[in-house]
């Protein structure tokens, strides 16, 4: 399967295609053809990363059903990840499902995909680094929505280009973490459900003056949005422009990718093999191999295995 074809091809496709790297996934991505398509995905990025993130009932689905439609007004086009970490596989069918992200099924300019997470609470399965950076080849933004409250080491920001932190009003726990600087940085902080009143403008300023205590925090733009009554929602999509533009002029994407892509193989190697074998392949982890970063991970998980054997 080559990249042009699932471009030009439909969602369907790319369904089968996502269902092929969950199988392939589960003894280790060993498939070369699907490697090599997710190198040449890697190589050829086309939009922007969004993690959307918050704890549980803040508002994010709600919220990203309203980016899924002012994008697609706007003629781009969108693929959203959402990362449930209540739902468990069965049989190829994920039970519980908690996404509630509301889009047309014919418009083929969106593609939405619920996928599980790992265990432990926050940490993104490097199956959701596969199907988003396949989609990133694909489409001009890639949603990522991931309950975060208490962050692992493979936590959105080995993904994501902006980071989108949502709270809610009367929600004092998330500042919590925020403080104790559990809760990763993010590039843009949002208030949801302004609609509420007076209790959101009091996590507004809460949320500031949590950001304000660090001088690594400061720079974060706070919003209040609402959903419901779609307030705040331009000011929104306009610092989400900003930041992705930022890092354009900046120059740094493609650097930072790169870092990133080491990053989660390293977890990917460090989950599978221990901290031993990650002790093995460390050395060669952060070093341009990491422009082939799916083949890379698949080699280095055949030398380990080698090893193992001996
Ligand atoms: N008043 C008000 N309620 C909202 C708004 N946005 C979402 N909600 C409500 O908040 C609840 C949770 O919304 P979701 O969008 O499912 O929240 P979530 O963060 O995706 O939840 P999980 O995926 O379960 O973590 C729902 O009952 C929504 O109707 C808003 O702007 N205003
Ligand atoms: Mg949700």
């Amino acid at each position: 399967m080559n990249l042009e074809t699932l471009i030009s091809g439909s969602k369907a496709d790319l369904a089968k295609i996502l269902a092929r790297i969950e199988q392939a996934h589960n003894r280790g991505l060993d498939d070369p053809d699907l490697t090599d398509l997710l190198d040449q995905a890697f190589a050829t990025p086309r939009g922007q990363i969004i993690g959307i993130t918050g704890p549980p009932g803040v508002g994010k689905s709600t919220l990203i059903s309203v980016l899924v439609k002012i994008w697609r007004n706007q003629g781009q086009t969108v693929g959203v990840i959402a990362v449930d970490p209540s739902s468990k596989r069965s049989g190829g069918a994920l039970l519980g499902d908690r996404t509630r992200i509301v889009a047309d099924p014919e418009d083929q300019g969106v593609f939405i995909r619920s996928m599980a997470a790992r265990e432990q609470l926050g940490g993104l399965s490097s199956l959701t680094h596969a199907a988003a950076i396949l989609m990133r080849a694909l489409f001009d933004r890639v949603i990522v929505e991931t309950v975060g409250v208490g962050q692992s080491e493979t936590g959105i920001s080995s993904l994501a280009d902006t980071i989108v932190f949502c709270v809610q009003p009367g929600s004092g726990d998330s500042l919590q973490f925020m403080k104790a600087g559990i809760v990763e940085i993010p590039h843009i902080a949002v208030v949801t459900k302004a609609d509420l009143g007076p209790p959101a403008e009091r996590a507004r300023a809460d949320l500031e003056g949590a950001l304000g205590l660090t001088s690594e925090q400061q720079g974060v733009q706070v919003l209040s949005v609402s959903a419901t009554s779609e307030s705040g929602l331009n000011d929104l999509v306009t610092a989400i422009d900003d930041h992705g533009r930022e890092l354009h002029l900046q120059g740094v994407l493609g650097e930072r990718r790169i870092i990133q892509a080491s990053d989660w193989i390293a977890e990917e190697i460090r989950a599978r093999f221990g901290r031993e074998g990650l002790k093995r392949i460390e050395p060669h982890l952060r070093v341009k191999q990491a422009s082939r970063p799916f083949s890379r991970a698949a080699e280095l998980a055949v030398q380990l295995q080698k090893h193992n054997k001996r």
